[in-house]
């Protein structure tokens, strides 16, 4: 088993309430929603975090970012807008090191974060 928590939900070891999924993309509800809607985006493959991204994840990753607006048009928030967010690292809170954007939406978002 990984030690990775988002590759074991990748593996299926641990259960996620899954929105999307396909070859190289998983997103699922975060387990502790900040906003009415909360997914997280992973790429299936580990990287670390963004700043972790090499040339060669290039593609990986502008797939991912292919598939987010159907994934936030499913949840209801691409008309009114939701708010991308990838943590890295101690200063920014990253608490899984396995890269993963959270999109949040369904309420007015505030501006800047703490
Ligand atoms: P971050 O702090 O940016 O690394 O965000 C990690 C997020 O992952 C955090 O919002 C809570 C969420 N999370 C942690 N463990 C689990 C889990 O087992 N299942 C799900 N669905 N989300 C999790």
């Amino acid at each position: 088993m990984s030690s990775c928590l988002f590759c074991q939900l990748v593996a299926g070891e641990i259960p996620a309430n899954k929105v999307y999924e396909d070859d190289h993309v998983l997103a699922f509800h975060d387990i502790r929603p900040q906003a009415p809607v909360h997914i997280l985006v992973i790429p299936k493959r580990h990287i670390e975090s963004a700043q972790a991204v090499k040339p060669e994840d290039r593609e990986t990753l502008g797939y991912l970012h292919s598939v987010i607006p159907m994934i936030a048009e499913d949840a209801g928030v691409a008309q009114d807008g939701y708010r991308l967010v990838a943590n890295i690292g101690r200063h920014g809170q990253q608490t899984v090191p396995h890269l993963h954007y959270h999109l949040l939406g369904g309420r007015q978002l505030g501006w800047p974060p703490g």
